[in-house]
């Protein structure tokens, strides 16, 4: 099968991973990279022996667009539509970094964008390709637990994310966009659509902008109460990043997601403890090696359906289900009310 080209759109700290996740799979070249910075993308370009370095991204496009097949979007989130209508406009498939957009309505616009152009637009969401989150929704699926009733998704930890990341300190919105954004994907991979909403956020980091905690509380249509935690500011026992711990209970027994990537299984008959321990690349940052497994995993799905192999479960479509979760929450924190979905 013919290699399909791409060009990375923004190289920054987590093209550093997004690159040699790529290169994980069979059946995809990296053409070309576009930073606004041009000394970054020459880098990454000596590290993966990429020549067409460009700091414009329209003369990249120029140049490229006839033999490229999709982009990958890896910039900060207020450019995602700017780069998103440029790449849909030229004819070319669109894998755009989390979260969709700025708000809904630019969400919205890409998503129609992408669509008029008749391209495909995904949104490259990974943390639902966590191994052991992808356990877990397998024990759901068996049914051997019966009908989840309570579910708490969490995501809390004192990591010093900032350091990594320094823009994030930077933004008005903060955690519910940058984490909310994955964790609230889970609760609809793991549980369906939610009916209802309510959430209250926090700024305890006094040297950020934006919140860094954040619980939202959601009925789900299936009737499940779902709470979903997510904090930067917690110093806890056991640090947990960037695990999300997980506890689901059943009518016929519970299972929790515990630190070390166990699933520890209870039912009348006992508890079953169960290994989820995901792939290790050599590439991955030791201290993000779960969410960089989940790269190459979350790539594999999206090239599957590029290639009409296989469908995409992070579709610009599913993905603005998500999307309208994470600012539907920030809506119900000014607000301070439930809000219907
Ligand atoms: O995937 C991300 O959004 C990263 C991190 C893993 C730190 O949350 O910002």
């Amino acid at each position: 099968m013919q290699k399909l080209k791409f060009a990375v759109i923004g190289t920054g700290f987590w093209a550093q991973y997004q690159i040699p996740a790529w290169l994980e799979l069979e059946g995809v070249e990296v053409m070309a990279l576009y930073n606004r910075t041009q000394a970054k993308a020459e880098e990454l370009g000596r590290r993966y022996g990429v020549t067409n370095v460009y700091d414009d991204v329209d003369r990249l496009l120029e140049r490229h667009a006839d033999e490229l097949d999709f982009v990958d979007i890896i910039t900060d989130v207020d450019t995602h539509p700017i780069f998103t209508a440029k790449a849909a406009l030229r004819g070319l498939d669109v894998i755009c970094q989390k979260p969709m957009g700025p708000n809904l309505e630019a969400s919205r616009q890409m998503v129609e964008t992408c669509r008029q152009a008749g391209v495909r637009f995904y949104v490259h969401e990974n943390f639902r390709w966590q191994t052991p989150l992808r356990r877990l929704k397998a024990v759901l699926d068996s049914g051997e637990l019966g009908t989840p009733f309570k579910a708490r998704v969490s995501f809390c930890s004192a990591f010093p994310v900032f350091e990594n990341q320094p823009f994030l300190a930077e933004l008005d919105r903060f955690i519910l966009t940058d984490i909310g954004s994955h964790v609230l994907d889970v609760c609809r991979f793991l549980f369906g659509e939610a009916e209802s909403l309510y959430c209250q956020t926090s700024r305890v980091n006094p040297a950020i902008r934006g919140e860094d905690v954040a619980n939202v509380l959601m009925r789900m249509r299936s009737g499940l109460s779902c709470y979903a935690e997510m904090s930067y500011a917690s110093l806890l026992e056991r640090e947990a990043f960037p695990q999300t711990l997980v506890q689901v209970e059943a009518s016929a027994g519970s299972v929790v997601l515990t630190h070390d990537f166990q699933l520890r299984v209870t039912t009348r008959r006992g508890t079953t403890i169960l290994d989820a321990t995901p792939p290790a690349y050599p590439w991955a940052d030791p201290a993000y090696a779960l969410v960089h497994a989940s790269i190459v995993a979350c790539n594999r799905n999206l090239l599957q359906d590029l290639q009409g192999s296989g469908t995409a479960e992070t579709t610009g479509d599913d993905n603005f289900e998500t999307i309208r979760l994470v600012y539907a929450a920030y809506d119900s924190a000014a607000r301070n009310t439930l809000i219907p979905l």
